[in-house]
């Protein structure tokens, strides 16, 4: 018989390829050594640390699914791979990352052109430009057709009129995907706005009470001028953003695993050298409770999210498939950080133990990029063919 191995249950290592654990283990160690050291500056602080990106590029964690431009051409596991780990450390980390690879640098692989991939994809993979993506409006989150963002077309090209909100990396973005709506067709598309544009700002949403290791801010465009070359040619309609969701939703399935598994190895670490009554607090079956619930969601998490992962390499994944995974895991992972958040008594109020940063980051994890009950409202039109969105 096997040997029990808590850490990984059901042997998901053994479905990795020799490039994945690769892969995983340099993504591992530079979070570890790179990111772990500064996490809590940053959650007191709010500062963007602008060398975390240029070390990620050096390492290839940028659109690494992407083949060619400077892009490491990984496979959709090892990106899930590189997310779980980045927010084992922090959410936000794997947010400036992610919107970087799946919201910025793919929109831009599937629906750009031959000069608009040359010109942004490698420097996007070396982290020397920073992206955003900018599809959620003050009076339109989870409902984006309602958006009132608009194009219209200008001699020599097009002026963009609205506003964004809730987009992170905005402030330091020197890269704008920004979806709008086209007067000419009524049709959405994307369009590629450069930091410094005349009527274009991005001021910081300041005070969170999560993601705060990472940027998060509102975009403004005032009569904002682009050329034609700045138009996404290939992606017409909502599908064209939602295309982008989907490999971002895929990521954050790995990720919020991230976190809760961080949760679990430090709960589990206190829990076996605090005492109280004259045992260990790992002694008792409701504490023991609670750390296996939670690991048992994690191993069963992160299987789905590999299956996911393998059936989206080989062109199989529905869109349904990645919602699944999305809402299940984000919010296994908020209801299980929460449960063993009590493990660590009064000392779960205190930034050094990390579970709580992880509790708060992780709420926020649940809403973005389709809250827990859109995706709800996803599976349940999937399962019973009527869609119960609206009227
Ligand atoms: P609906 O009529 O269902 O669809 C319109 C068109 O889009 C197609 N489609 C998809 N295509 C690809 N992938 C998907 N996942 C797709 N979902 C829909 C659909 O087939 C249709 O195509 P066509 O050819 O017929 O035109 O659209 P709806 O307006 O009824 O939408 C329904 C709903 C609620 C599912 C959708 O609006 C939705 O997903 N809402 C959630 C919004 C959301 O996720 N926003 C995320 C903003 S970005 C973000 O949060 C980044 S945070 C990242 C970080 O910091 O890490
Ligand atoms: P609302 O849509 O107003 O929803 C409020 C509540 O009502 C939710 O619980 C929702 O589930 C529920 N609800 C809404 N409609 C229905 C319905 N039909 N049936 C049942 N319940 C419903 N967006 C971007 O475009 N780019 C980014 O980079 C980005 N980064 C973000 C970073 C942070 C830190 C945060 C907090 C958000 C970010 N977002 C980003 C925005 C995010 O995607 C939205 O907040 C999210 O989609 C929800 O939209 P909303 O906030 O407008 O909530």
């Amino acid at each position: 018989l096997a040997k029990f191995n808590w850490e990984d249950p059901l042997n998901a290592e053994g479905l990795l390829t020799e490039e994945e654990v690769a892969v995983r283990d340099t993504a591992r160690a530079f979070c570890q050594e790179n990111l772990l050291p500064r996490v809590l500056h940053a959650q007191r602080t709010e500062e963007f640390s602008h060398d975390i990106l240029p070390a990620m590029g050096e390492l290839g964690l940028l659109g690494p699914t992407i083949q060619g431009y400077d892009c490491a051409g990984v496979s959709s596991v090892a990106y899930g791979l590189i997310a779980r780990e980045v927010e084992r450390i922090d959410s936000g980390y794997r947010s400036t990352m992610s919107v970087q690879s799946s919201l910025v640098m793919h929109p831009i692989y599937a629906y750009g052109t031959k000069e608009q991939k040359e010109k942004y994809l490698p420097q996007l993979a070396k982290g020397k430009m920073i992206g955003c993506f900018g599809l959620t409006e003050p009076n339109h989150g989870s409902d984006p057709a309602g958006m009132e963002t608009t194009a219209r077309e200008v001699d020599g090209g097009y002026v963009l009129n609205g506003a964004k909100t809730w987009i992170s990396n905005a402030p330091v973005a020197d890269l704008f995907v920004v979806w709008a709506r086209c007067k000419w067709d009524n049709k959405v598309r994307g369009f590629l706005l450069e930091k410094g544009a005349k009527g274009l700002s991005a001021p910081a949403i300041k005070h969170k009470l999560a993601l705060r290791c990472s940027l998060t801010g509102s975009i403004f465009m005032d009569n904002v001028a682009v050329s034609h070359d700045a138009l996404l040619p290939h992606g017409e309609g909502l599908k064209a953003p939602f295309g982008c969701l989907n490999n971002a939703r895929y990521g954050i399935s790995w990720g919020a695993m991230g976190a809760l598994e961080d949760c679990v190895h430090r709960t589990r670490e206190y829990a076996l050298e605090r005492e109280q009554f004259k045992r260990p607090l790992a002694s008792f079956q409701l504490v023991q409770k609670k750390l296996v619930d939670a690991q048992t969601e994690v191993t069963l998490g992160l299987l789905a999210s590999l299956q996911v992962g393998r059936l989206k390499d080989e062109g199989k994944v529905a869109p349904e498939m990645i919602s699944l995974v999305k809402r299940n895991n984000c919010g296994k992972a908020l209801e299980h950080a929460r449960r063993v958040l009590d493990i660590l008594g009064g000392n779960a109020c205190s930034d050094e133990y990390h579970v709580g940063r992880h509790v708060a980051n992780l709420q926020v994890v649940n809403t973005y990029e389709g809250t827990y009950d859109i995706h709800t409202l996803i599976l349940g039109k999937a399962i019973t063919g009527i869609q119960a969105f609206a009227n």
